[in-house]
């Protein structure tokens, strides 16, 4: 199948489909679960990008809520926001909101650190390291992303396909370290995990906190919100060029550049948005919580 929008000049011929820099495996298409919630994604990320560096900063924080409100209102609709309870003059889902509406904002217009990146050419192949939660190979067809809310509750099921949809593919390349102590430069392509969050905003808004898992639940993460809401925190689907093998993550994988290898978890089979600090395989173990570097 030829994309007239690809733009990355791969052959798209064979198992895998390239649109823009995504790869996506050829599952069979999902049926569409949540237009509204996706139009209030988009709709959401819109009024988010709209408002100028310059703005922001002149804006108050009660300006900002105000702002994050419209945003809001969006999807909940202006009656049933301003019928709700205040809190200290803050209708309570914005208060509640502020947490990430801050995650969000800040990294969107003051990202903190920024990974270096570097031009493509710079990319090298990177070695295969860390299986668990891999085995068996994984079947394209029956891969599901599951995203939980804060209480467990099943928010979606996803076929990858839907996973991208209106999302903008972005290709990122940022050096990739190990806490072994080895490190490449590698070309990531896929979506910023903010993007990706944007559609669940109004759960966002109760929860400073997420865990990604691999299907079986074997290898898991704990990122807190600015880790997961910074620019170069991205769901990737693949690598230097090519669709992930499954040994380096397929269908989709984390990446976060600021972090040590041990955060990039593989083959993500659930994103769980969370109120408290979520459990984490290598920090049980012994290692940094955070593992930034
Ligand atoms: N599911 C899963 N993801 C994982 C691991 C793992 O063991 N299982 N290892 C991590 C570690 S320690 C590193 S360095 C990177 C390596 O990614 P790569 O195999 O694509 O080079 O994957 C990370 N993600
Ligand atoms: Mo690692």
């Amino acid at each position: 199948m030829t994309d007239p929008t690809r733009t990355d000049g791969h052959d798209a011929a064979g198992q895998d489909e390239v649109v823009g820099f995504l790869h996506r495996a050829d599952v069979p298409e999902p049926t569409v679960r949540d237009r509204r919630a996706r139009a209030f994604a988009a709709q959401a990320r819109e009024e988010t990008t709209r408002v100028s560096r310059a703005t922001y900063v002149q804006q108050t924080r009660r300006s900002l809520l105000t702002g994050a409100a419209g945003v809001a209102a969006v999807g909940l609709g202006w009656g049933w926001l301003l019928r709700r309870p205040e809190d200290g003059n803050i209708p309570w889902p914005l208060r509640r909101g502020f947490e990430w509406n801050e995650a969000v904002w800040s990294t969107l217009y003051d990202p903190g650190r920024l990974a270096p990146e570097f031009d493509v050419s710079a990319a090298e192949d990177i070695r295969v390291n860390g299986t668990i939660g891999l085995d068996p190979p994984l079947d394209a067809a029956a891969w599901r992303l599951r995203v939980e809310g804060p209480d467990g509750q099943p928010l979606d099921e996803l076929g990858l396909v839907d996973v991208l949809d209106g999302t903008s593919p972005v290709r990122q390349v940022t050096e990739h370290k190990c806490i072994e102590g080895w490190s490449n430069v590698v070309a990531w392509e896929g979506i910023r995990f903010a993007d990706f969050a944007g559609r669940y905003e109004s759960v966002l808004a109760d929860t400073g906190y997420v865990q990604l898992v691999t299907p079986d639940e074997a290898y898991y993460v704990g990122l807190d919100a600015d880790t997961a809401m910074h620019p170069q925190t991205l769901l990737a689907t693949g690598l230097n060029g090519q669709p992930l093998t499954s040994d380096h993550g397929a269908p989709l994988r984390l990446v976060t550049p600021l972090h040590y290898g041990i955060k990039a978890l593989k083959r993500i089979g659930t994103i769980r948005f969370t109120n408290d600090r979520p459990a984490d395989y290598w920090a049980e173990r012994g290692y940094d919580w955070d593992s930034s570097h």
